[in-house]
């Protein structure tokens, strides 16, 4: 036994928590819900749409995520999860609902500050509230506060105090959608307390279902770690996209050339594509920025570079349909990355709605994760989605934009007549 499995067992018996309560269902509050449930403890899931609650209590999942929906179709018919749209007493509350930034870039904390609302009146003695959901600095702070005003009965930690009747920390999900239920279970995790004591008991809760190690430490710490690692992406992502850029103008094609200096010991570019998408790496670097906005040159230019790469995309397809008559383009993928359905930040949809708003072409969009196209795409004229077969057959120009795992294995003869613009390097 390591030193900190020892001190976990001396300090607390997480087995005699029974009942955990997860608010928000999503790619990060579902996953959670379902390991715990496996765990064997009683799991009540909160969110506040009714469509998901329905879901999610007939056994199914509203997302797309390798093999969640076993899990949970176990959890559910074991009796062990069960949706509501309203929390319940519990012996530990995990809260994993959004944090988006509002219109200035400036971090919107308020469904954390709901889901702080809903579970103030059920705490109790000894109940533990996690927050997963990747927030600012200070906001696991914030929730002391908040509920200290909602709850002066109860006695909330403090950094220095040892003594409180609620514990409180910050245990900031790190899992890779796409992955989630190996990454969930794999992934080492930092548990940032508002008390040692807090991060002990929060340790506790997810040694039961987490085989990473679990590094210990203050909630600030544990905000801006969180923070940092997507802003070092953002970074790195953008210095690739940068250089694609450069290759165009000097006529060098990209992949080849990172393979190149891939093969230097220290060197690891990743891959440039046609922006950086999804509700993380394009919005959490912007809370460090709006935290020190005159220290932050690096992650702000890293997140221009990023978000105008759906542009460039995009005057690059102009520029070759301006070359042909009524043509017709298949565009390959709109989820912000590979074998996912999330289309939230998508680059790809981005590209493909204003290739609708500008009415480039005749668009045929194949995205296999989907069903039907996003409003914005339903309703606008000469868009449809269909499959990738009837896309290829019929399209001047291939524009991929997601490296789904169907459209690698694409017979290349078919592309060799079509213009193909491929934004990810997989037809390379
Ligand atoms: N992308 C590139 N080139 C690359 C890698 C990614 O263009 O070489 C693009 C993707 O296509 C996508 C975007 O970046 O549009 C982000 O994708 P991702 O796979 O890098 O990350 P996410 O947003 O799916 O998940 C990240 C992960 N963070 C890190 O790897 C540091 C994950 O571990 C976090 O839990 C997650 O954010 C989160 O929820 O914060």
């Amino acid at each position: 036994m390591t030193d900190i499995e020892d001190k976990l067992s001396a300090a607390f018996d997480a087995p005699s928590m029974k009942r955990i309560c997860v608010l928000g269902l999503g790619y990060v509050g579902l996953p959670v819900a379902g390991a715990l449930a496996s765990r064997g403890f009683d799991v009540i899931g909160v969110d506040v749409a009714q469509r998901i609650v329905d879901v999610i209590n007939t056994g199914k999942i509203h997302i797309v995520e390798p093999d969640l929906d076993m899990v949970v179709q176990a959890a559910v018919s074991a009796g062990r999860l069960r949706a509501t749209r309203t929390p319940e007493p519990s012996d530990a509350f995990i809260i994993a609902v959004p944090t988006p930034f509002a219109g200035d870039h400036q971090p919107d904390i308020s469904y954390v500050k709901a889901a702080i609302e809903m579970i103030a009146p059920l705490l109790g003695k000894s109940n533990l509230v996690i927050l997963e959901s990747t927030s600012p600095v200070g906001t696991t702070e914030q929730i002391c506060r908040w509920l200290a005003e909602l709850r002066p009965d109860l006695m909330m930690p403090e950094a220095e105090r040892e003594k409180a009747d609620i514990h409180i920390a910050h245990c900031p999900e790190r899992v890779l959608p796409g992955s989630v239920l190996r990454e969930l279970v794999d992934n080492d995790r930092i548990i940032g307390g508002i008390s040692p004591n807090c991060a002990t008991h929060a340790a506790a809760l997810y040694r039961t279902f987490v085989r990473g190690e679990m590094h210990l430490t203050n909630a600030r710490t544990a905000e801006l770690a969180k923070l940092v690692e997507n802003a070092y992406r953002d970074v790195n992502i953008a210095f690739a996209n940068e250089l694609s850029l450069i290759c165009d103008k000097l006529s060098v094609n990209v992949w080849d050339l990172i393979e190149l200096a891939n093969k230097h010991p220290r060197v690891n570019i990743l891959s440039p594509g046609p922006g950086v998408g999804g509700h993380c790496i394009a919005v959490d670097p912007w809370f460090i920025i709006a935290a020190a906005p005159q220290l932050t040159p690096v992650i702000r230019a890293a997140r221009f570079v990023n978000d105008s790469k759906p542009e460039l995309v995009f005057e690059k397809v102009k520029a070759a349909a301006a070359r042909l008559r009524s043509p017709i383009i298949a565009c390959l993928g709109l989820s912000y990355k590979a074998d996912i359905d999330d289309l939230r930040e998508s680059p790809a949809l981005h590209i493909v709605e204003e290739l609708a708003r500008e009415k480039i072409g005749d668009l045929l969009v194949v995205e296999p994760n989907i069903k039907q196209l996003p409003s914005s795409l339903g309703q606008a004229a000469g868009v449809k989605l269909v499959e990738l077969r009837e896309a290829l057959s019929a399209a001047d120009i291939v524009l991929l934009l997601v490296d789904h795992r169907q459209f690698k294995r694409v017979d290349r003869d078919i592309l060799k007549p079509k213009i193909t613009i491929d934004t990810r390097g997989i037809w390379r």
